[in-house]
C-alpha cells in the first residue's frame, strides 16, 4: 500500500501558516523568566536601570577593553557616565556594534524610547533608527519612577514574573530582608548558595558570628545548624528554588582533581546532609549552574570570569543518587551541552534551562534549542535572561523569543513533511510550555 503523501503545495501553505502561528504565539505568551539578578523597585540601588547601567554591563566592559589604550585602574576610576561613554564611543561610533551584547542595547534602545507613549502591551512595537546622542536616551528616559520603568519593561518584554538570584551572605542585599522590605509578585526569589558551597571555610566563620554552631570540619551540631539557617532564609524568601553556581571542577561524589579532596569532601557533604534534605522537605528543586572559572582575569573585576568544560558525569550522579529531588541544571561550556541533553533524557528528575552568559549568543541558542527539541521534544526550558540591568529584558527576550520561534517552527515543518498537522491550539499549548509551564510544572505547583 503506497504511502500517500501529502501534496507539496498543501504542505507549504500549512507550513507558511505555522511559522506565523508560532511566531505570534511566542511572541504574546508572557515569559516565565526562570533565572535573573534583577530586583523589585523596594530594593533600592540593588535594581540597576537606565542607560548607563546597560552600557557599563560587565559583557561590554570586557568588549571595550579589548579595543581602548586605558590601563583597567584608569578604566575603573572614571564615573559610570564616563564609562558608558566611553563605551559608546569605542563600541558604537567607532566600530559597528555588531557583538550580541552591543546589539541588545541598540535593541532595547530602539523600544524602549520609541515606546515613550506609555506603551501598552500588546501594541505592536514601534522600533525607529537608533539615534547616536546617547544623551537623547538620558533624557528620555530620566524622569521614570523605578515602578514605572519595571511596568514598562515587563510590558515590552512579555515578562509576567522573573526569578531573582538572593544571597543572604551579601551584606547590603541582606539588610533589605532583615527590614521586610515589600516585595512585588513578580519579582520570585531563588536563595543563591554559592557561599556555603564554594567558600565554606568563609561561610563557616560567618555563620559563626550570626549566631550558628558550626565547625569548618562539619562536626558537632553543623549539618543541624546549617539546616537552621536555610529554614530561616526559606521562611523568609520563599523561594521557588535553591541555586548555586560551581566551576568546571565540579565532581560528585568527592574530590576532582583540580581542587583538594577536603574541599570536595565538605562540599559533597554538605550537599547530601543539608541541601537536598532541605530541597526535599519543601518540594525545591536544587539548580545548578556549572563551568563558570572565576575571576580568569581579576583586573576585569566582576566581567573576568571565564568557561571551562565540566563534568556532566557529576549531574547524572546527583540524579540518579536523589531520585526525590529535582535538579535544574545549566552548563557553561558550548561542548557539555549536547552531553548534558542526553543525560536529561535519563533523568526525568532533571531540568536543563537556558543557553547561560557566554551562550546567549543567536548562534549558539539556536544549535542548542534545534537539538534540545530533538532530544527532548518540549520538555525543557529553553531560555533564561540573565539580566542584570532591568531594561536588558527588552532585548534579552527579543533576541530569544524570535530565535526559539524559528527553531520551533523548523521542527513543525518537519512534522507536517512526515504527516502530521499541529492545529494553532496544539502550539499555543506547546510554547506555552516553553516559555514557563514546564518550570511551574517542575516546581509543582501551578503558575499563580
Ligand atoms: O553566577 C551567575 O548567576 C552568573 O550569571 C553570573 O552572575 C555572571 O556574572 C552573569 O551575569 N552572567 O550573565
Ligand atoms: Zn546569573
Amino acid at each position: 500500500m503506497p504511502v500517500e503523501r501529502m501534496p507539496a503545495e498543501r504542505a507549504a501553505s500549512l507550513i507558511s501558516d505555522i511559522s506565523e502561528t508560532v511566531t505570534r504565539a511566542v511572541e504574546e505568551t508572557p515569559v516565565t523568566d526562570v533565572h535573573t539578578h534583577l530586583y523589585p523597585p523596594g530594593f533600592g540601588s540593588l535594581l540597576l536601570r537606565g542607560v548607563d547601567e546597560l552600557l557599563t554591563y560587565h559583557y561590554l566592559v570586557a568588549e571595550v577593553m579589548r579595543v581602548v589604550d586605558l590601563s583597567y585602574d584608569r578604566f575603573w576610576a572614571l564615573s559610570k557616565r564616563e564609562q558608558a561613554n566611553l563605551i559608546w564611543q569605542a563600541l558604537f561610533l567607532e566600530r559597528s556594534p555588531v557583538s550580541e551584547a552591543c546589539r541588545g542595547v541598540v535593541t532595547t534602545l530602539a523600544r524602549l524610547v520609541r515606546s515613550d507613549h506609555r506603551q501598552a502591551a500588546g501594541d505592536p512595537v514601534r522600533t525607529g533608527p537608533v539615534s547616536r546622542d546617547l544623551d537623547y536616551y538620558r533624557a528620555a528616559l530620566a524622569g521614570l519612577s523605578a515602578q514605572e520603568h519595571v511596568d514598562r519593561v515587563f510590558a515590552l518584554a512579555n515578562v509576567r514574573r522573573v526569578v531573582m538570584t538572593n544571597d543572604p551572605f551579601d551584606p547590603v542585599e541582606r539588610e533589605f530582608w532583615l527590614a521586610g522590605t515589600d516585595r512585588d509578585p513578580r519579582f520570585l526569589a531563588a536563595l543563591r548558595l554559592d557561599p556555603l558551597l564554594v567558600a565554606w571555610p568563609a561561610a563557616a566563620s560567618q555563620l559563626l558570628a550570626w549566631g550558628y554552631k558550626v565547625e569548618t570540619s562539619l562536626g558537632g551540631r553543623t549539618v543541624s545548624e546549617v539546616r537552621r539557617f536555610l529554614e530561616e532564609w526559606i521562611a523568609r524568601l520563599d523561594p521557588v528554588y535553591l541555586a548555586v553556581s560551581l566551576g568546571p571542577d565540579f565532581v560528585y561524589p568527592g574530590a576532582s582533581t583540580a581542587e583538594p579532596a577536603e574541599e570536595a569532601v565538605i562540599r559533597a557533604r554538605l550537599i547530601d546532609e543539608v541541601v537536598l534534605p532541605v530541597a526535599r522537605e519543601h518540594g525545591l528543586p536544587f539548580a545548578l549552574m556549572i563551568g563558570v572559572k572565576r575571576q580568569v582575569n581579576p583586573a576585569l573585576r566582576l566581567a573576568g570570569d571565564g568557561v571551562g568544560r565540566a563534568c556532566v558525569e557529576a549531574v547524572e550522579h546527583l540524579c540518579k543518587a536523589h531520585p526525590e529531588n529535582k535538579f535544574m541544571v545549566t552548563m557553561l561550556s558550548r561542548e557539555n551541552q549536547h552531553e548534558l541533553t542526553v543525560a536529561a533524557r535519563k533523568f526525568r528528575n532533571l531540568m536543563p534551562f537556558g543557553c547561560w552568559w557566554f551562550l546567549n549568543n543567536p548562534s549558539l541558542i539556536t544549535e542548542i534549542t534545534r537539538f534540545r527539541l530533538e532530544l527532548l521534544g518540549t520538555s525543557f526550558i529553553p531560555q533564561h535572561s540573565d539580566a542584570r540591568v532591568l531594561d536588558q529584558l527588552i532585548y534579552k527576550w527579543a533576541h530569544s523569543r524570535s530565535l526559539i520561534a524559528q527553531a520551533l517552527t523548523r521542527q513543525y515543518e518537519l512534522l507536517v513533511e512526515s504527516g502530521w498537522v499541529p492545529t494553532r491550539e496544539e502550539i499555543e499549548r506547546d510554547v506555552k510550555a516553553l516559555m514557563g509551564g514546564n518550570f511551574w510544572t517542575f516546581l509543582g505547583r501551578g503558575e499563580p
